[in-house]
C-alpha cells in the first residue's frame, strides 16, 4: 500500500546508531544528540499513530534534554491533556527505538496499530505540535521529527519553533481540553499575565508593601527570552534576568539542577547578590528553585527547594478555603499532597503538621501527576523543582460558582485568588515561569520575605550520593522506593545503619536517566548524613 511505502521510504533515510539500546526512561529518549536522529524520526510516527489512536486529539513532541549538558538532547511526547505519553505506550516507543532496520520498523507499527485499533488507511486526520529548546542540534533534530510525521497519512505537525517544555504541554492541552484550535505562546502569555495580575490586585492594602527585587539565573537556556517578554507585561514584576544564553553555555554551571544537587551559586551569582531573593530555572524551564547567598559563604546558599515551594503553594491555599469554607457542612474540596522519597522530613511533617494528606509515590513526574490527580485540589513537587497544583473539573465549576454568587467580599475575593491561581499555575506539567509567578504573587500577599518564607520549617540535613554499578536493574526497590527488595540483605543492612542516627532516614533506587544507583540519606546533624550516605554507598557498590 502506499502507507507502506511511505514508511519503508523515509525510515531507510534515518538508520538506527548501532550498538546502542535506547529506553523511554522517565523523561522520554535522552542521549548524545549527533545519535538521536532516527529516534526522534521514529517519534513522529509515535506521535502521529497517538493523535490517530485518540481521535485526532493534538499530540505534542518537545525536543529536549532539559538540564542535561549542551551536546545532549532527547524527546517526549504529551498525550492530549499535555501530560506524559500514557505509560501504557511506553514499551512500543522503545521497541520503535531499538527496531534494527526498516521492515522490522514497519512490521512493528503494522502490528500495534492492529492491536490498538488505529486506522492507518489515510481515513482519519491526525494533529503535532513541535517544539524545541535553545540546544543548536534541535534544529536538525526537528527536522528528522517532521518527516517522521509526514510519512503517516493524515499526519501534519506545526512547529512553534523554541519555546519551554511546559509552553508546548500547555498548548497541547490548550487545544483539546480548552478548546482553542489556535492556542499558541501568546495565548499562554496572556492567560498567565492575567492570572497574575489578578492575584496581586487582590491583595489585601494591609500587606501592600514592597518585598525587593528577583534575581533570575535562566541556565543560559530558553527561561530567559521568555521570562523576558512575560516582564513586558507585567510592569509589576521587579525581575532582573541573568544567564539567559547570550553568554554562558546551557547549564553549564548555572541552573535549578545544579543549584540544587550542589547547593552553590551559579556562575554571575556573587557577594554582591547577598540579601537578593535569587530563582534558578533549568534549561529547558520546568524546574524552579530559590535561594539565597550566605554572606562570606564561599558561594555557599540557602536552598529554597521544590518542597519549600510546595509548602508555600499548600498554605496559601490552604488559607483561602478556609476563608471559603468556614461552614463545615458545605462542599469542602479534597486537597491532597504528593513527594517523593527525596522531599525532605522536615517538609513532609510541617505538611502533616498543616493538617494535610501527604501520599508518597515513586520519582518521576508522572507518577506524581497521576496521584494528585486523585484530589479535588492536588499539589505535587519533586525536592528539585518540578512540581505544579492540579484543579479538578469539579473543583473548578464549584469556584467559578462561588466566586459570582458570594456574597461576602472576603469569600468572594478568596474564591477569585484561588480561581487565579487554577489559571496561573500550569495544569499540564510542572512550569519554571508559571511557578515563579506564583511565588511572587504569594510572597507579595504575605509580604514575606525570602527569609520568612525559607524559615517554614527547617531542612534536615541531607546529602546525595550516587554509585556506578555494574547492572542498576539488580536493585529493585518497593513502597515508594524506600524499601530495597533485592539484593536480599541489603535493606536489612540499610536499616540497622540507619536506626543508629537520630532522625535517620536513608534508601536507594536505581536512577531512571542516569546509568547509577542514587542513595540519599537525612539525619539530625550533617555529619551523621554523610556518614550514613557514604555508608551505605558501599554496601551497594
Ligand atoms: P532519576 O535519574 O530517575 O533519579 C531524575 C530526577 C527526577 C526526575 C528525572 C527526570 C532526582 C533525584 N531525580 O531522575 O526527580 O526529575 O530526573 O528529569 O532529582
Ligand atoms: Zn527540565
Amino acid at each position: 500500500s502506499q502507507q507502506r511505502s511511505m514508511l519503508l521510504e523515509s525510515s531507510s533515510l534515518f538508520p538506527p546508531p548501532k550498538g546502542i539500546k535506547l529506553s523511554y526512561g522517565t523523561a522520554g529518549f535522552r542521549a548524545d544528540a549527533s545519535i538521536l536522529q532516527s529516534t526522534v524520526f521514529r517519534m513522529g510516527i509515535l506521535a502521529a499513530l497517538r493523535s490517530l489512536k485518540t481521535e485526532g486529539a493534538v499530540i505534542g513532541l518537545m525536543i529536549t534534554a532539559s538540564h542535561n549538558k549542551v551536546s545532549d538532547n532527547g524527546v517526549k511526547v504529551a498525550d492530549p491533556n499535555g501530560e506524559m505519553l500514557t505509560q501504557h505506550w511506553e514499551p512500543f516507543a522503545d521497541s520503535l527505538a531499538n527496531a534494527p532496520d526498516p521492515h522490522s520498523l514497519l512490521q512493528l507499527i503494522a502490528d500495534f496499530a492492529k492491536k490498538e485499533e488505529i486506522p492507518l488507511n489515510g481515513s482519519k486526520a491526525a494533529a503535532i505540535l513541535l517544539g524545541r529548546d535553545t540546544r543548536p542540534s534541535g534544529e536538525f533534530l526537528v527536522e528528522a521529527a517532521k518527516q517522521g510525521i509526514c510519512s503517516v497519512i493524515g499526519a501534519a505537525a506545526s512547529d512553534m519553533g523554541v519555546v519551554t517544555t511546559p509552553q508546548l504541554h500547555w498548548m497541547v492541552r490548550a487545544r483539546n481540553k480548552d478548546l482553542k484550535a489556535s492556542a499558541s505562546e501568546l495565548d499562554y502569555f496572556d492567560q498567565v499575565s492575567t492570572s497574575f495580575r489578578c492575584l496581586i490586585d487582590l491583595i489585601p492594602k494591609k500587606s501592600h508593601h514592597g518585598i525587593g527585587k528577583l534575581i533570575v539565573d535562566c541556565a543560559n537556556g530558553v527561561g530567559g527570552e521568555k521570562l523576558r517578554i512575560l516582564k513586558e507585561k507585567l510592569n509589576w514584576l521587579d525581575a532582573e534576568i541573568r544567564n539567559s544564553g547570550e553568554q554562558g553555555i546551557l547549564n553549564e554551571q548555572v541552573g535549578a539542577d545544579y543549584v540544587q544537587k550542589d547547593k552553590v551559586a551559579p556562575q554571575g551569582f556573587g557577594p554582591h547578590d547577598v540579601g537578593t531573593r535569587c530563582a534558578s530555572l533549568d534549561g529547558d524551564a520546568d524546574r524552579l528553585v530559590y535561594f539565597t547567598i550566605i554572606p562570606n559563604g564561599n558561594n555557599q546558599i540557602n536552598l529554597v527547594d521544590g518542597d519549600k515551594i510546595l509548602s508555600l503553594f499548600a498554605l496559601f491555599i490552604k488559607d483561602q478555603l478556609s476563608i471559603l469554607t468556614d461552614d463545615k457542612n458545605e462542599y469542602q474540596p479534597r486537597v491532597g499532597v504528593v513527594q517523593t522519597a527525596y522531599a525532605n522530613g522536615a517538609s513532609t511533617k510541617y505538611l502533616n503538621q498543616l493538617g494535610l494528606q501527604v501520599i508518597f509515590t515513586p520519582t518521576g513526574v508522572k507518577y506524581l501527576h497521576e496521584k494528585a490527580q486523585e484530589f479535588d485540589i492536588g499539589i505535587y513537587f519533586e525536592a528539585n523543582g518540578h512540581g505544579t497544583i492540579l484543579f479538578s473539573d469539579h473543583s473548578l465549576c464549584w469556584l467559578e460558582d462561588r466566586k459570582s454568587t458570594e456574597k461576602g467580599l472576603e469569600k468572594q475575593n478568596a474564591a477569585k485568588r484561588l480561581w487565579a491561581v487554577s489559571k496561573l499555575i500550569n495544569q499540564a506539567v510542572g512550569d519554571a515561569l508559571s511557578g515563579l509567578l506564583l511565588v511572587e504573587a504569594i510572597l507579595q500577599h504575605m509580604g514575606w520575605s525570602v527569609d520568612k518564607w525559607n524559615d517554614l520549617y527547617h531542612d534536615l540535613p541531607s546529602r546525595q550520593l550516587k554509585v556506578k554499578v555494574a547492572d542498576r536493574t539488580a536493585v529493585v526497590t518497593t513502597n515508594a522506593e524506600t524499601i530495597v527488595e533485592k539484593p536480599p540483605g541489603i535493606q536489612e543492612a540499610i536499616t540497622a545503619l540507619t536506626v543508629k542516627y537520630p532522625q535517620g532516614r536513608c534508601f536507594v533506587r536505581p536512577s531512571g536517566t542516569e546509568d547509577v544507583v542514587r542513595v540519599y540519606a537525612e539525619a539530625n546533624i550533617q555529619e551523621s548524613a554523610d556518614e550514613l550516605a557514604t555508608c551505605v554507598a558501599k554496601l551497594v557498590d
